[in-house]
C-alpha cells in the first residue's frame, strides 16, 4: 500500500476529532469554533508590532475603546489559518503512525494540552472550556488507530510466507479496500459534521442575541473617584461583568427563551401570581450598588464582585401576592432545578434591598450570572439568596422546606462574615524599602465598614485610611503607608463593622457557613 495512505489516515482522524470538537463548543458554549478561540488566545499575547500589523493590514472598525480588527474578516483567516497548521499536524501524526503506536498518542495529547491551556487562558479555568478539546482529542486518538488498523496488517504481513501469490495478493486488495472505505466514511462523517456543528447550540446562541438586543431602561454607572485608593495592584471597584466571579452547579448553563420565561409566586400567600419578563420589568426598576459574595470564599479569596444591579424590589411582588402569616422563607428554584431557601424577613423589607435582578452593570444579566432574571439579597451570601434563572419563588416555612446547599453540608442560614482582604503587597511580592503601600478591601454588607486595621510583622493594629462609599452594601477600598526595613514582613489585617463587630481571628473552614480568621501576606523590601 501506498505511503501516501499513512498522512491521509492523519489527516482524516484530526478531521473527525475537530469536527466533534467543534460541535460540543457549539452546543455548550457561546465561544467560535476551536480555531477562532486558540487564535484569539494567540493573537492577546502576541507582541504588539505583531497586532498592530493585523490590524492595519485587515482594516479596522473603530469601537470607541479599543480598535478591532474586522470580525469578519478575521474569523474567517484565522480559521484557515488555523486550519493549515492543524493539518500540517495530523499528517505528521500519520506518519509517526507508522512508527510506533505511542509517538501518535503523545503528539495528540500534546496537542490536546495546548489548546486546553490556550483556552483556560482565554476564558479561565471551566469544565465546561475542557470538554470539547478532550473529547476532541480522544475521538481523534481512537479514530486514528481504527482508520490505520489496515495499514499495520499491511506492514505486519511482510513477504516470507509460501503462500501463493494470488492470495496474498488478494489480501492486499481487501486491506486496501478496507482502508479506503474506512477514511472515506469518517472523512465525509467528519466534513459533514463540522458544517453542521455550527447548528448546534443554536438555542443558546439565539438567546444570548435576544438578551443583547433587550432594550431595558436601564444604564452603566461609574463608580466614583473617592471610592478608589489610588495604589496600583487593587481590584478595581466595579467588577466588570467578565471579571465577575461564576459560582454555579449546572455544566452548562440553561438557555432560557424570554418568550417561554414566566416567574411563579405561590405558596402561603393569598394571591399566587404568574409574571412575564414583561410583566415582571413593567413593575419598575430600580438599581443599587451591591457586593455579591459566596460562602465558598476563602480567607483572602476572589469569590466576591461588586456591581450595578438593576431590577424588580422583591416586597413589591411580595406586597402584591400578600404573605400569609406564619410564613418565615421563601424557597426559589432555578430554570435548572438548584434550589435556594432564603430568609423572608429581607425579602419583605423595604430598605431591605433585595431585588429580582435584570441587569448588571447597565447590561441585561448575562447568562452566566443567570439571565434573564436573579435574585440578589444585600447581606447574604449567594448559596441562600442569589438564585440565577429563577423560575420560582414559593412563600414558606424554614421547617417545612429545604434548598440545595443544606443537602450539600452547608448551614440553612448564610449571613455573610465581616471580611477584610489585602490586595497590595501581592504574595511574595518584593517591594522597594522605605514607605511602603498596602491597600485592599474590605466587606459585611448591610452592617457596613466602620474601620480597617492592619499589623505589620506582628505589631500594633494601625488604622488605615478608607475610600467613600456609596452605601454599606458595597466593599470598602483601604489603604495604609508603612515605613519598612529590607526583609522579609508580613501584613495582617482585619475589619470592624459600624455594629462594632470585629473580624474574628478565629479560623474556620468554608464549611458550614463560611471561612473566617484574618487574611496575611508575606513579602519582601529591597
Ligand atoms: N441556579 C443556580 N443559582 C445559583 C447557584 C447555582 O448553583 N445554581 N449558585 C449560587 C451561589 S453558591 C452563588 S455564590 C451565586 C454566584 O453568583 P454569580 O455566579 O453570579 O457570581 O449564585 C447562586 N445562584
Ligand atoms: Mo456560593
Amino acid at each position: 500500500m501506498q505511503r501516501a495512505a499513512w498522512p491521509v489516515a492523519g489527516l482524516v482522524s484530526g478531521v473527525v476529532g475537530i469536527a466533534v470538537s467543534h460541535a460540543l463548543t457549539m452546543a455548550l458554549t457561546l465561544r467560535p469554533n476551536p480555531f477562532v478561540s486558540v487564535g484569539e488566545f494567540a493573537a492577546s499575547r502576541a507582541p504588539g508590532w505583531i497586532q498592530d500589523t493585523v490590524t492595519k493590514l485587515l482594516g479596522n472598525r473603530d469601537t470607541g475603546a479599543s480598535e478591532v480588527p474586522a470580525a469578519e474578516v478575521l474569523e474567517p483567516l484565522i480559521t484557515s489559518l488555523a486550519f493549515i497548521g492543524f493539518a500540517a499536524v495530523c499528517v505528521f501524526v500519520g506518519l509517526l503512525a507508522r512508527r510506533s503506536w505511542w509517538q501518535p498518542v503523545l503528539a495528540q495529547a500534546g496537542v490536546g494540552l495546548l489548546g486546553v491551556l490556550a483556552l483556560f487562558g482565554n476564558y479561565g479555568f471551566a469544565v465546561v472550556t475542557a470538554v470539547p478539546v478532550v473529547a476532541g482529542v480522544a475521538t481523534w486518538i481512537v479514530v486514528l488507530s481504527f482508520v490505520v488498523g489496515p495499514l499495520q496488517r499491511h506492514l505486519a504481513a511482510g513477504p516470507g510466507t509460501d503462500e501463493p501469490l494470488e492470495k496474498v495478493a488478494a489480501r492486499a486488495r481487501l486491506r486496501r479496500r478496507d482502508f479506503v472505505i474506512r477514511t472515506a466514511v469518517l472523512g465525509l462523517g467528519g466534513a459533514w459534521l463540522w458544517l453542521q456543528g455550527g447548528r448546534f447550540g443554536k438555542r443558546l446562541r439565539h438567546v444570548d442575541e435576544t438578551r443583547r438586543l433587550l432594550n431595558l431602561p436601564i444604564r452603566a454607572r461609574e463608580p466614583k473617584p473617592a471610592w478608589k485608593v489610588d495604589v496600583p495592584g487593587v481590584e478595581p471597584w466595579r467588577t466588570p461583568n467578565e471579571d465577575f466571579f461564576v459560582q454555579h452547579t449546572a455544566i452548562v448553563p440553561p438557555a432560557v427563551e424570554l418568550s417561554e420565561w414566566r416567574l411563579q409566586i405561590h405558596g402561603l400567600v393569598e394571591q399566587p401570581m404568574e409574571l412575564t419578563y414583561q410583566e415582571l420589568t413593567e413593575r419598575g426598576l430600580v438599581s443599587a450598588w451591591s457586593t455579591l459574595t459566596s460562602v465558598l470564599n476563602p480567607v483572602g479569596g476572589d469569590l466576591v464582585g461588586t456591581a450595578w444591579w438593576s431590577g424588580v424590589p422583591v416586597h413589591r411582588l411580595l406586597a402584591e401576592v400578600g404573605v400569609l402569616p406564619g410564613a418565615d422563607a421563601v424557597l426559589q428554584t432555578s430554570v435548572d432545578g438548584w434550589t435556594c431557601l432564603t430568609p423572608l424577613e429581607p425579602l419583605v423589607d423595604k430598605q431591605g434591598g433585595a431585588m429580582l435582578a435584570v441587569g448588571m452593570n447597565g447590561e441585561p444579566l448575562p447568562i452566566d450570572h443567570g439571565y434573564p432574571v436573579r435574585t440578589i439579597v444585600p447581606g447574604l451570601y449567594g448559596h441562600v439568596s442569589a438564585c440565577k434563572w429563577l423560575t420560582s419563588i414559593e412563600v414558606t416555612r424554614y421547617v417545612d422546606a429545604e434548598g440545595e446547599s443544606t443537602r450539600r453540608g452547608f448551614a440553612v442560614e448564610g449571613p455573610v462574615k465581616v471580611t477584610s482582604r489585602i490586595e497590595v503587597p501581592a504574595p511574595g511580592a518584593t517591594v522597594d524599602a522605605g514607605m511602603v503601600a498596602c491597600a485592599g478591601t474590605a466587606w459585611a454588607p448591610r452592617a457596613g465598614i466602620a474601620a480597617v486595621q492592619v499589623a505589620i510583622d506582628g505589631g500594633p493594629w494601625l488604622d488605615t485610611r478608607l475610600a467613600e462609599v456609596p452605601n454599606n452594601d458595597s466593599w470598602v477600598q483601604w489603604e495604609i503607608s508603612v515605613e519598612l526595613e529590607p526583609g522579609p514582613h508580613v501584613a495582617r489585617v482585619r475589619a470592624i463593622t459600624h455594629l462594632g463587630e470585629e473580624q474574628t481571628a478565629v479560623v474556620t473552614d468554608i464549611r458550614p457557613d463560611g471561612a473566617t480568621g484574618w487574611h496575611e501576606v508575606e513579602f519582601e523590601t529591597a
